[in-house]
């Protein structure tokens, strides 16, 4: 039998997006908000990427909600990098400190969402056969949810083990004594693999694209480093908010173009020994001029060189063909050092294309490599992947997997023509995985509930955006793109290139998150421009 529940908002997804947002609609505006969950726990990205070596390129310090001052004094992380359980050990503190999980329904995937016109409301299904109204949906359904497996010939008929990293089971691989593939040299693998070769009998990495990657330089914090960050808490939120990317530190003021050759190598070769995306920030040109990003591209491939010793290798290594972080650079522990081991070898995708999975292993045009465990680090449908799997159908029966054929359309990453009263946290168009993702997740949901907030006082039932202001939006957010070297690596996930047969649209907004709020914050001062109240 079917159940109905009526409520005013419904959330998608309980990660670090949906429990912020669970906590603004419920506990500041007392609005009935339930959030589905797919997974059996909080946590989003962190309840599902529990492969080893999980951990993020965030400074602790920044990946964290700084909502409640009361949270920031009594969170105590324990790396400069925080590991996925540690994270997942605070998104649960905060799921208890904030009472969250009375109104989370876990284990709930939905699978349908459509707009009834008649009574101005949501109605959302699960795969279990429920069905919940609301007048808001808000989507937090992350950037980096949906995995992309390609779709290899011969994988049904693999007779190991095989495994994304974005679904990793919660018991662990036992690698012990297995020879096992990685396929895939982004940040998930590059993570990924040094672990794994520590416990496996042999790896063998299937690189396509070779990639570059700074050192984390991790290490455990120190008591007066603890100190400083709760100390100095307003003020790192204040450098994480006003600057281009929501990191706690600030992109230098000078040009790799205009700086002698020796200087730039003294500040890369600090850099690189400080560790981690600061390395991005050392000069404010590396992602606009093509000559200041060679600067940088050739110091980290020259350093990729002399850190492998076997010369084969370190060739297929440091041969990128792409402008450093003009795809999302990865940072790493041992990740070039890993390949000095006798127990990693490394094949080059693009010299012999993989052709098919075998029973036995990974078939490429060269040879069969026998294998027992396949691990794919192979990304996600990133930014569009988890949000056309709700199957959306807004006013008319208008579907979102049609409407967004050709690219994401989004007015400010938020709102989408057609679809009155759903609020897509994070979603294409905004700067989102261009950032450190909390402060950006913060300021769409406080964004969010101030724009509910508004239509409660004012007794307004729904709010939509027009094909015009979001066609204005989508300019910006090209011409964004276009003043930077992003767009010019056409095998990236910002650009929905690695899942066949997507548009090739640049989906996140490349203005700057302290750029884009303003702009948020502008839209709103002016009677939220673009969106028509009813
Ligand atoms: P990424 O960054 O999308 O990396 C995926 C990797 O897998 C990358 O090296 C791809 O090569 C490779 N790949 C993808 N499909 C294939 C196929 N069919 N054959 C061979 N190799 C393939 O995903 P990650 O999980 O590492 O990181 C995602 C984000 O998570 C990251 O940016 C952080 O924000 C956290 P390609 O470069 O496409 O040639």
């Amino acid at each position: 039998m079917q159940n109905t529940n009526t409520l005013d908002a419904i959330v998608i997804g309980a990660g670090f997006a949906g429990m912020y947002q669970l906590i603004s609609l419920r506990d500041k505006l007392g609005l009935r908000t339930r959030v589905l969950e797919a997974g059996s726990g909080v946590g989003g990205t962190w309840f599902w990427n529990r492969y080893p070596g999980a951990r993020c390129d965030s400074e602790s310090h920044s990946y964290m909600y700084y909502f409640s001052k009361e949270l920031v004094q009594e969170w105590e992380w324990s790396e400069r990098y925080p590991q996925q359980p540690e994270i997942l050990r605070y998104l649960n503190h905060v799921a208890d400190k904030f009472d969250l999980r009375r109104d989370i329904s876990f284990d709930t995937r939905v699978t349908g969402a459509n707009f009834d016109e008649a009574k101005n409301q949501w109605v959302v299904k699960t795969e279990a056969g429920e069905t919940l109204r609301a007048q808001f949906l808000i989507t937090a359904v992350g950037c980096l949810s949906s995995a992309n497996v390609p779709n290899t010939p011969g994988l049904d008929r693999f007779a190991g083990q095989w495994f994304h990293t974005g679904a990793w089971p919660h018991e662990g691989v036992d690698f012990k004594g297995k020879h096992v593939g990685v396929i895939g040299t982004g940040s998930t693998g590059i993570q990924a693999i040094p672990m794994i070769a520590k416990e496996a009998d042999h790896v063998t990495v299937f690189q396509r694209t070779a990639n570059y990657s700074l050192p984390a330089n991790n290490a455990p914090l120190t008591e007066d480093f603890k100190q400083y960050a709760k100390a100095h808490a307003d003020e790192i939120y204040e450098i994480m908010t006003t600057n281009g990317n929501g990191h706690p530190f600030h992109i230098e003021k000078r040009k790799a173009v205009e700086t002698p050759a020796d200087e730039i190598e003294q500040i890369y070769e600090a850099a690189w020994q400080k560790g981690g995306l600061q390395f991005r920030a050392t000069f404010e040109d590396l992602l606009v001029s093509n000559d200041a990003n060679k600067t940088a591209a050739e110091f980290i491939q020259r350093k990729i060189r002399q850190l492998i010793k076997d010369p084969v290798k370190a060739e297929i290594l440091a041969d990128i063909d792409h402008p450093f972080a003009a795809k999302r650079p990865p940072i790493d522990s041992n990740y070039f050092d890993t390949f000095n081991r006798d127990n990693v070898s490394l094949v080059s995708l693009r010299d012999a294309p993989m052709q098919e999975i075998v029973p036995a292993g990974i078939k490429t045009t060269e040879k069969v490599y026998p294998l027992d465990i396949i691990v794919f680090a192979t990304g996600f449908d990133a930014m569009t992947g988890s949000l056309l799997k709700l199957n959306i159908e807004g006013l008319g029966g208008r579907k979102l997997n049609d409407d967004w054929q050709a690219g994401p359309r989004t007015y400010l990453g938020l709102q989408i023509p057609g679809y009155p009263n759903l609020f897509t946290i994070t979603g294409p168009g905004s700067p989102s995985v261009l950032c450190n993702l909390p402060p950006a997740i913060e300021q769409h949901v406080e964004w969010i509930t101030d724009c509910i907030k508004h239509m409660r006082t004012h007794q307004l039932e729904t709010v939509q955006t027009s094909d015009r202001a979001c066609d204005q939006w989508q300019q910006e957010v090209d011409r964004a793109a276009n003043a930077t070297l992003l767009p010019q690596v056409k095998h990236s996930w910002y650009l929905g290139a690695n899942v066949p047969g997507k548009p090739r649209v640049f989906m996140p907004y490349a203005g700057g998150l302290s750029h884009y709020r303003s702009i948020c914050n502008d839209v709103a001062a002016d009677g939220y421009r673009g969106m028509r109240f009813s």
